[in-house]
């Protein structure tokens, strides 16, 4: 059995924190190190999602050019992941040349496929910035709730998404003037060509978590419509079309594919430039997402559309384990209140596996969790140093007075070569 591991790639525009390592990194690492200490044929991938309106505004906002946001987050993250012992077999970006192939030969096999079509848009434009404003470009009061500070395409507050048409009051958020409305062509990813496809796969995926599963099995009733998968900003993949000069490709288009070009910088690494084909192109590949509840949608419909309409087999997702949030004292974390614990703080006071097992024991598989500094006091000194840390000195003690300090190589439990799982008395030697 081939495993492909992959944990969301996070945008490198903000640093790392523990709700991030909760819900889609340390449960990965987890399982891949339980494959690999099992000798699983196994891949794990990361790497950073590196387009996207807001690494754009914030690059204005610097007076930088995207890439060096993108670079800066980069390292920041990827130093993160090693101060925790997040081990990925690669970490790559999607800023860089071999995803724009991939990206731009994905939407070209979904266009040669009619699986993609045009369609004449309105779309929030400013004059005074001469430019048009894609989802978080502008801001205003959201249709749905009422909520301030609402996204061009989403409300954070009540999380419905609208016609972006639809958002009241709504400002540049460059120069804070109020936009008109203007006609932009855009390009639509139909997703109810899949519905029949898509059915008959959700139909086997009963082993799936329920929250995965349900928002699925909602999606299907409701209906699969289709998904504008270009915009018009100037950071991003080109749109492989001489008529879509200008456009980029939807970051949710491009993010995804990230997995596979980091595995294809993995092959290239290990000097077997063909071997990520093994597991793209099996599908008998375990091909399992770890991800935050938030992100779901893109996992579980959109990217395994893409993948089933590609020209060659790909494998589809086996399993989307999605986590749900971790808050902190009991509010949602948030980036911009600065309500969060970053990781790349959190290792320069504790050691990264204070960290680990805090968040493993109290992860929000099921439902929310929280993380309280108190509880994690009392769970490090009390669960990991106390009860485990005083089992491994007296289990290498033990093993240095009555085996000289040398440990067998493991066995299967049923039989298997050096009788582990068996009991020994005190003293008793195997
Ligand atoms: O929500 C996020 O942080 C996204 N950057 C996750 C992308 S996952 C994948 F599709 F790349
Ligand atoms: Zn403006």
């Amino acid at each position: 059995m081939k495993y492909l591991i992959t944990s969301a790639l996070p945008y490198a525009n903000g640093k790392l924190h523990i709700g991030h390592v909760a819900g889609a990194y340390l449960p990965a690492d987890i399982f891949v190190r339980f494959l690999k200490l099992n000798q699983a044929d196994v891949v794990y991938i990361c790497g950073t999602d590196e387009h996207g309106t807001p690494i754009s505004i914030q690059a204005d906002a610097e007076g930088v050019e995207p890439q060096v946001i993108v670079e800066r987050y980069h390292k920041l993250i990827e130093d993160a992941f090693k101060g925790i012992d997040i081990d990925f077999d690669n970490f790559s970006g999607t800023s860089r040349p071999p995803h724009y192939t991939m990206s731009q030969e994905f939407f070209t096999a979904l266009y040669e496929n009619k699986h993609i079509h045009p369609k004449d848009t309105l779309q929030f434009y400013c004059e005074y910035d001469k430019r048009f404003l894609a989802d978080r470009y502008v801001e205003g009061i959201c249709p749905k709730c009422g909520a301030e500070r609402a996204r061009g395409d989403q409300c954070d507050a009540c999380g419905q998404i609208y016609d972006t048409t639809t958002l009241k009051e709504p400002k540049c958020k460059i120069c804070g003037n109020a936009p008109v409305i203007k006609a932009t062509r855009h390009w639509f990813l139909h997703l109810d060509g899949f519905t029949d496809k898509m059915k008959a796969w959700i139909a086997q995926k009963d082993y799936w978590k329920e929250n995965v599963r349900n928002f699925m099995l909602n999606l299907l009733e409701q209906g699969l419509i289709e998904r504008s998968i270009t915009r018009d900003i100037k950071w991003g993949i080109p749109v492989p079309l001489p008529e879509a000069q200008d456009k980029v490709l939807y970051v949710w288009f491009d993010a995804p594919i990230g997995y596979i070009s980091s595995t294809v910088e993995w092959a290239q690494r290990i000097g077997q430039p063909d071997r990520w084909k093994d597991y793209w192109h099996d599908p008998e590949t375990q091909l399992i997402h770890f991800i935050g509840k938030d992100n779901i949608i893109f996992h579980a419909l959109i990217w395994p559309a893409m993948l089933m309409g590609q020209k060659q087999t790909y494998c589809l997702p086996h399993d989307i384990p999605a986590n749900e949030f971790m808050n902190l004292e009991g509010q949602k974390i948030s980036t911009s209140r600065n309500w969060a614990i970053w990781v790349d703080e959190f290792v320069q006071e504790f050691d990264g596996d204070y960290l680990r097992w805090y968040l493993a024991t109290n992860a929000p598989e099921s439902k929310d969790s929280d993380f309280s500094w108190k509880d994690f006091q009392q769970k490090v000194n009390g669960e990991l140093n106390n009860v485990l840390g005083n089992l491994a000195n007296r289990v290498f003690a033990f093993s240095q007075r009555f085996f000289a300090g040398k440990i067998k190589a493991g066995g299967n439990q049923r039989g298997g070569q050096s009788g582990a799982g068996r009991c020994l008395q005190a003293g008793q030697r195997d």
